[in-house]
């Protein structure tokens, strides 16, 4: 349909059923109200703004829209200054631009698209070519969408462990480091927990791989349950498990440990093709100093053999102070009993 003097026509076109947010940015009242209401009509959301400062405020929030249509002349902050100022923000997700404006020349056509604008539509218009427009921008952000997950997919998949869903051994060193800096930083204690599944060879043996595998993922969903909301664990190895507790004092460790150890052990697993009684063994370490993560799993490590050789399913907290000799190593490795 054609317009007349940019003024749109209110037309019964189907409602289109899209759902993407539009943010407009028109200074002219007339044609931002009739504007919104076609693309209202279209089924799209609708957020107006008055001019360009209103427009950039309002994109400095969380979960701004992605589909912009932006006048040229507006006072203050313009349509090309706005383009310029998204285009210079570095984002998460990509904003499409159409710019509109009573310009036609063709330099102004190309100021506006270097500007950063992807499409540019000149007042008056068709309001079928303006949906199609939009239509246009819609499939490149859907795009956008698709590579943003199938991004966030492979960067939990290089981050996690496939069977458990916890973290990756990889991805728990890195993140236990970031957690000894801060804790360093914060002058606050952190607590690492090394679990290892009792006897698992035999659960194998005895069930087969299959239910050992859902051992190890319900294992592991139990870990987590026991831990404050702020606490991670990832799969260490095949049946071990490490979690990193931060701002965590010793008696917050050893308790949480014997949640994780009674929350494995007093409940049978239950998979499907059978109910598995199975138990772990925990070694543990807390420090506020500035020992590194080698040193300080090596402790942990200690006092999980200790556990196991002395009973398994028990908890033990390997004491661990800084070497003020030998800076960089901790100074007792011997295990204290806590369980
Ligand atoms: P301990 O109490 O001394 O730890 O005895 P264990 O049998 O648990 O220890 P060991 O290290 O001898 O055996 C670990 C077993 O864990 C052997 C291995 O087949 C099993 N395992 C490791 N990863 C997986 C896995 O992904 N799935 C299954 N089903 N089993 C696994
Ligand atoms: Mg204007
Ligand atoms: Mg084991
Ligand atoms: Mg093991």
């Amino acid at each position: 349909m054609a317009e007349q003097d940019g003024t749109l026509v209110p037309e019964t076109e189907p409602h289109s059923g899209s759902s993407a947010t539009i943010l407009v940015a028109e200074d002219d009242p007339i044609f931002r109200r009739l504007l919104q209401n076609r693309l209202q009509s279209w089924g799209y959301r609708v957020i107006t703004v008055e001019n360009g400062a209103e427009a950039w405020e309002l994109l400095q929030q969380p979960h701004t829209p992605d589909l912009l249509i932006l006048d040229w002349i507006m006072p203050g902050v313009d349509g090309i200054e706005l383009c310029r100022r998204i285009r210079e923000k570095q984002r998460d997700r990509y904003q499409y631009i159409l710019l509109v404006s009573g310009k036609d020349e063709k330099q102004e056509v190309v100021a506006g698209l270097e500007a950063g604008a992807d499409d540019y539509l000149t007042k008056p218009f068709d309001t079928g070519e303006l949906r199609a427009r939009l239509r246009a921008g819609t499939r490149i952000l859907t795009l956008q969408l698709k590579l943003i997950q199938a991004r966030e997919a492979l960067r939990f998949r290089a981050t996690h462990d496939d069977l458990t869903g916890l973290w990756s051994r990889g991805a728990t060193l890195h993140l236990l480091n970031g957690e000894l800096q801060r804790g360093l930083r914060s002058g606050t204690s952190t607590g690492i927990l090394m679990i290892d599944l009792d006897h698992f060879k035999r659960v194998n043996d005895t069930y087969g791989h299959v239910v050992g595998d859902s051992v190890l993922k319900e294992a592991g969903h139990r870990i987590i349950q026991a831990l404050r909301p702020y606490d991670f664990a990832g799969r260490y190895g095949g049946e071990e498990f490490l979690a990193v507790l931060s701002n965590c004092t010793q008696d917050d460790l050893e308790k949480i440990a014997e949640r994780a150890r009674g929350a494995i052990a007093d409940k049978l697993i239950s998979t499907g093709a059978a109910d598995v009684s199975v138990t772990a063994s925990i070694g543990g370490v807390v420090t506020a100093n500035d020992i590194p993560d080698l040193e300080l799993l090596s402790v942990a490590d200690s006092a999980l053999y200790e556990a196991k050789r002395t009973g398994r399913n028990r908890v033990l907290i390997g004491s661990c102070e800084a070497d003020p000799t030998q800076p960089g190593k901790a100074l007792a490795r011997r295990p204290t009993l806590t369980t």
